[in-house]
């Protein structure tokens, strides 16, 4: 039937047979057929609607994802075989858009699949950029950016009729709405991402790289992601794309509602908005003005809105939390501000705290301040996470507010991370347990059964290496570099970030060459695996990617060490890399300094494909040690509590570290003659400073223990049965971090659908 059908569409637009067709005409035939199957089957339905409103939805190449859920894609598969064509090859012609920086837009699309299949009628609404977040090219050892163009005529985008008028300062912008739809796995119905675009944009404004114009707001609007980069103050155009966003998402639940012909003074019982991380924050307000619009008082809108609102965080870094300028929002929406004040006065009006006002003394809004007082749930990403912002970050709000503070621990959806990127071991655990697990991620515990099984031990092992291989192709083709299969495959992939804590990373590296320098060669080669683009502006990111490139170019040509040590840092890391790095690790790096990583999801998707996690009890790292237990993961590092209390106390001094001769000569190779000799002196001295002299987020604190704790990670792998063991009690426990569980929790305690 799928074949008859795929061969027709291509008999009728390119006159050809499969066989004889190439991937492109494959790829745009298919896109048809499944766009046709997706239409069929009509949308979601429901009293109450959800609006999960974000800047980024990182959904990367929607294909083989789509077809999964339509219960296509074995089928697919087999008729492209059989015609001498295969999927992977078909899959490459698909652009991949860049909507998102990292984890929190990862999440969001990991959301929208996991609503579409629970069958709970909400869409995803956010922002259609013509060039997403930029391109990372490596040059001379350093980023560079250039823009990311993925619309093309035909795509997973559609136009839609509907349009709106969005009021600024000095000019009103027209939009028109796009849809893409989303596909729940086996699923009759199907939901929407919703993405706004201005209709004045004009593509030509970008001349080379990622600049342009960023004045003629009428042109740019949509242009480009805003990378994450929270160090850089003054972002009018962000609060642009902002305000642009939540003015067309507020008028279209609305319109939404008169639609169905709901009563607005209940809006609270047909729309929830989830705000995803302060980005959305401006649509508080915005409702309130609109319902004011259509003759409800402010004060009855205020309290529709505060019944309809609920805010995730995630993150408690301090300099990440947004507070705009009064004089912006002025500037950019002056008919906002005499709500927000009037939000703020009754906040001052009941609260005397300083610290709860959602406009501070030196005259700036706090958007996370307004969607707290002004919504009706405050959730934080992971168990850690939340008692954080309970206790310390939002603490005064939390003895306000109790009721309103919940947890929900991310979640990844099993369709991408498992089936569609390691189908190897999908199609194995299908054999093993049956298919079950698929709609219920738990069932993965029955697995737990196989840990005396060497059989299974060691078809794990065997899947691993397959995957090893075929990244080693992917990455010799895609990169030219040469790795070796038989190798330990260690990877951190993740937005670049001090946090995050690379630089320890690199240091090890350090450590690990001079030792194999010295004679001590590792028994199993290793290569270190890295992944990362940084915000332009943020300097020491640069420089340690910068670090890492040089330290890659050293390494690989010196013939005495590159047999035992590799480096590779993967270029333009996305979810297309993700989904071909993930399958093939062996030892998953989440070493961020305690307390600082809200939850990470990164984790999860390691501990799903068989990777053991070498990490800081920070985050959900927190949750998995706790169900997987000491004996399957490797865990090192301070506390969070110890590391909140030096920043308390401002006691960390980085420098008694740094004299403590192992470690002076790990940080001092930075700067050798080596490094100098290759790199840039410039970014070489700044990141050695920075080691040295500040270390905000205190490395050499615990690179000692990280060291330690890594050589015996090493060790163990020797062990090939114990190994594998752990890694099959990590595939058995990960069930729970499904996004399918995450959703069902925000649905029974947040948005009641
Ligand atoms: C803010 C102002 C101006 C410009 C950019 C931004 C900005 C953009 C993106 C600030 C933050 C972000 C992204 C944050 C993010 O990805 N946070 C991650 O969210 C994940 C999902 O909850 C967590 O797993 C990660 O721990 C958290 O870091």
């Amino acid at each position: 039937m799928l074949e008859k059908n795929l061969s027709e569409i291509l008999k009728k637009r390119f006159n050809k047979v499969i066989s004889k067709a190439s991937n492109e005409e494959i790829y745009l035939a298919l896109l048809e057929l499944t766009k046709g199957t997706i239409k069929k089957k009509g949308a979601n339905k429901g009293k109450r609607k959800l609006y999960y409103i974000s800047a980024e939805f990182l959904i990367g190449k929607l294909m083989s994802n789509n077809l999964i859920n339509l219960g296509l894609y074995e089928e697919i598969k087999e008729v492209l075989a059989k015609n001498g064509k295969e999927l992977a090859e078909i899959e490459e012609v698909e652009l991949e858009p860049s909507l998102g920086n990292g984890g929190l837009g990862r999440l969001a699309a990991c959301f929208i699949d996991s609503i579409a299949t629970l069958g709970l009628n909400g869409d995803g609404v956010g922002l259609n950029y013509h060039f997403g977040l930029f391109q990372q090219v490596f040059e001379d050892r350093k980023q560079n950016t250039v823009k990311n163009p993925w619309i093309t005529s035909q795509s997973w985008l559609n136009k839609s009729n509907i349009k709106f008028e969005v009021p600024f300062a000095g000019f009103t912008a027209t939009s028109t709405l796009y849809d893409i739809d989303v596909t729940g796995y086996d699923q009759e119905a199907s939901n929407k991402l919703r993405l706004f675009d201005i209709d004045t944009i004009d593509e030509t404004l970008v001349k080379e790289g990622i600049n342009f114009n960023k004045e003629d707001i009428k042109k740019n609007l949509t242009l480009f992601l805003y990378p994450d980069d929270s160090d850089e103050a003054g972002h009018l155009l962000r609060i642009y794309q902002q305000y642009f966003m939540v003015s067309n998402a507020a008028q279209l639940i609305l319109l939404e509602a008169e639609e169905n012909g709901h009563d607005l003074h209940k809006l609270h019982e047909y729309a929830v908005v989830q705000i995803n991380d302060t980005h959305p924050s401006m649509v508080i307000p915005e409702l309130i003005r609109l319902l004011g619009e259509k003759g409800i008082p402010m004060s009855e809108a205020i309290e529709i809105v505060s019944k309809t609102c609920a805010y995730t965080n995630h993150t408690i870094l301090a300099e990440a939390l947004e507070k705009w300028p009064i004089a912006y929002l002025q500037k950019v929406v002056p008919h906002l501000l005499p709500i927000i004040r009037e939000l703020d006065n009754q906040v001052k009006l009941k609260f005397k705290d300083e610290k709860v006002a959602i406009i501070d003394k030196d005259k700036r809004v706090h958007m996370a301040h307004m969607d707290i007082h002004y919504g009706y749930s405050v959730n934080g990403v992971a168990a850690l996470h939340t008692e954080i912002l309970k206790e310390e970050e939002l603490k005064s709000f939390y003895d306000i507010y109790p009721e309103k503070f919940n947890n929900k621990t991310n979640g990844i959806t099993f369709r991408r991370w498992l089936i569609h990127c390691n189908n190897k071991l999908a199609s194995y655990i299908d054999e093993l347990i049956g298919e079950g697990y698929k709609k219920d991620a738990t069932k993965l515990e029955e697995l737990a059964k196989f840990i005396d099984d060497k059989e299974v031990l060691n078809k794990l092992g065997e899947i691993k290496k397959a995957n090893k291989l075929e990244l080693k192709e992917y990455l010799k083709e895609t990169q030219g570099v040469e790795i070796d299969e038989n190798s330990i495959f260690d990877i951190q992939i993740k937005r670049l970030h001090e946090y995050k804590r690379q630089q320890m990373n690199v240091l090890y590296i350090i450590h690990k060459y001079l030792d194999i320098k010295n004679g001590n060669k590792p028994t199993t080669p290793i290569t270190m695996i890295f992944g990362a683009k940084a915000a332009p502006a943020y300097i020491i990111a640069q420089d340690i990617i910068h670090t890492i490139l040089c330290l890659q170019e050293i390494i690989n040509n010196d013939p005495e060490v590159n047999k035992y040590l590799k480096v590779v840092m993967v270029e333009n890391y996305n979810v297309t890399k993700a989904s071909k790095l993930i399958p093939a690790c062996d030892v998953s790096e989440q070493i961020s300094l305690a307390s600082k990583e809200a939850s990470g999801t990164g984790n999860m998707k390691f501990m799903l494909n068989g990777a053991l996690t070498l990490g800081t009890e920070d985050g959900a790292n927190v949750e998995i040690h706790e169900l997987v237990g000491d004996e399957n993961i490797y865990i090192f590092g301070e506390s969070s509590e110890t590391v909140i209390e030096h920043y308390k106390k401002e006691d960390y001094v980085s420098k008694k570290f740094y004299e403590k001769p192992a470690i002076k000569e790990l940080v001092n190779f930075i700067i050798s003659d080596e490094m100098v000799a290759i790199g840039d002196e410039e970014n070489l001295t700044r990141l050695h400073k920075e080691l040295i002299n500040k270390d905000w987020f205190m490395t050499l604190l615990d690179v000692e223990d990280y060291i330690e704790t890594k050589d015996i990670v090493f060790k163990d792998y020797e062990d090939r049965e114990t190994w594998n063991k752990k890694v099959l009690i990590n595939i058995s426990k990960a069930g729970f971090f499904s996004s399918d569980r995450t959703i069902a929790q925000y649905n029974e305690d947040i948005w009641k659908l």
